[in-house]
């Protein structure tokens, strides 16, 4: 791949764009720093086609295991130098032999992000079923066995230098009726218990909600205050994930991660957007502005707290890919996710809180939309820059035939792992 090459050829045009933002928008000190050391993690069930219950159409040269879907990250990364960690699901990675999972990882520049966990599925060789739930489960021995998978990922994780643990519930029902609410939620509160005894130290156990599906009348962790009061009952070290596609329509989720944030329990987020339910699309892709809102409160919740945008919350993409290239598409979120951060680092946050002290809601406005729609690309082009990446990861991707490439070494016909 010749990046060199490639950034040599779009450089006049690139210096052009960003003299013109400069002269057109004072950049705070230090903004370029942010947005280097920021980097969001791809899940490794993102990297090959997804699909919905009606088809799925294979896109060729996906990854067939562990070390590939290592290695389209580490290709991500080199394109982009903004992808630097995987988040695993267990089983659908087993990390077989961890230490040289670890070195190929470092070979390539990337860290482990968050552990997912799997009690959503039923496995070949598993002896209960999670088809009326897991950690809610009626039968003890159902829990104890979805309580044992999740110590079970920790220890896996643990081999690979991550940490923390993403436990994301399908449990719920489907019927009124079906399930007495309260005994689901303590029965969820006593799994999760055990569960958090088991984390080290220095992890953090993220708890994520979702409003529906698979399960349609209940989800037991189904939206942020059943999460954010288990995550209290559990302690410091569990904390909420919000992931954008999971919130009943038209939810304010600006307005949900500022408070979360400011009562210390977010932990962390799946990127996606989504225009009716869990779409998983590209982030950015339908409601860039509601993203760039999130970032905002994210930007002024994290400064009041003194926080470190990069290390302090996890960053994750969780999407999936019906009818695009998986890497181009996971190229676009991460970029439209580093644009709303360089837009939110970019509200003059004093002028804003002037403005609201004087009630001057037409002035918010501005001071918000000014910088929404303000071209920030050549900003985040820079730092890419400025680590080795490429100005235009997507152009060099198609350019460098680097499909075809994975398609002559894997095969046409691949199935990843993963939903
Ligand atoms: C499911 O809807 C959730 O978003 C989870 O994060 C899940 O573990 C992931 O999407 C993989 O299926
Ligand atoms: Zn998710
Ligand atoms: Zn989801
Ligand atoms: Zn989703």
């Amino acid at each position: 791949m010749n990046i060199s090459n490639h950034n040599q050829a779009l450089l006049a045009q690139h210096t052009r764009r960003l003299d013109f933002l400069k002269s057109e928008v004072n950049l705070p000190a230090g903004i370029l720093q942010k947005l280097k050391d920021f980097q969001i993690a791809i899940p490794s069930w993102a990297l090959g086609t997804g699909g919905t219950r009606f088809g799925r159409f294979s896109g060729g040269g996906e990854p067939r295991n562990l070390e590939e879907k290592i290695a389209d990250v580490g290709l991500l990364h080199a394109l982009n130098q903004s992808s630097g960690a995987i988040s695993l699901h267990i089983p659908w990675d087993i990390p077989t032999d961890p230490a040289a999972i670890r070195t190929l990882a470092a070979q390539h520049g990337l860290a482990f992000d968050a552990v997912n966990s799997n009690t959503f599925q039923d496995q070949a060789d598993q002896a209960n079923s999670y088809k009326f739930g897991s950690l809610q489960h009626v039968s003890a021995a159902t829990r104890k066995q979805a309580i044992d998978h999740n110590m079970e990922v920790i220890k896996q994780g643990v081999s690979l230098g991550s940490k923390a643990l993403t436990v994301w519930l399908s449990d719920g029902s489907c019927f009124p009726g079906q399930l007495n609410f309260r005994h689901a939620y303590e029965r969820t509160v006593d799994s999760l218990r055990e569960i958090y005894a088991a984390l080290p130290a220095d992890w953090s156990l993220y708890l994520e909600y979702k409003a529906y599906e698979p399960n349609f009348y209940s989800t037991t962790v189904g939206d942020w205050g059943a999460s954010y009061s288990m995550v209290n009952k559990l302690g410091p070290q569990a904390k909420t994930l919000v992931d954008l596609g999971h919130h009943l329509p038209n939810a304010n989720i600006e307005q949900i991660v500022s408070i979360l944030l400011m009562e210390g329990k977010l932990g962390g987020f799946h990127f996606n957007d989504s225009k009716y339910g869990d779409d998983d699309l590209t982030a950015g892709s339908i409601k860039p502005y509601q993203l760039f809102l999130i970032f905002s409160e994210l930007v002024d919740g994290m400064d009041a707290k003194g926080m470190n945008h990069a290390k302090d919350l996890g960053w994750m993409i969780d999407a999936s890919h019906n009818v695009k290239d998986p890497l181009e598409d996971l190229l676009q979120s991460v970029e439209a996710i580093q644009i709303a951060y360089a837009q939110a680092l970019l509200v003059d946050r004093v002028a804003l809180e002037a403005a609201r002290e004087a009630n001057d809601v037409v002035r918010c406005q501005e001071i918000l939309q000014a910088v929404f729609r303000t071209d920030v690309r050549a900003l985040v082009a820079q730092a890419r820059l400025e680590l080795g990446g490429a100005l235009d990861p997507i152009a060099l991707f198609r350019q460098e035939k680097m499909r075809e490439q994975l398609i002559k070494s894997r095969g046409a016909k691949t199935v990843a792992t993963g939903l």
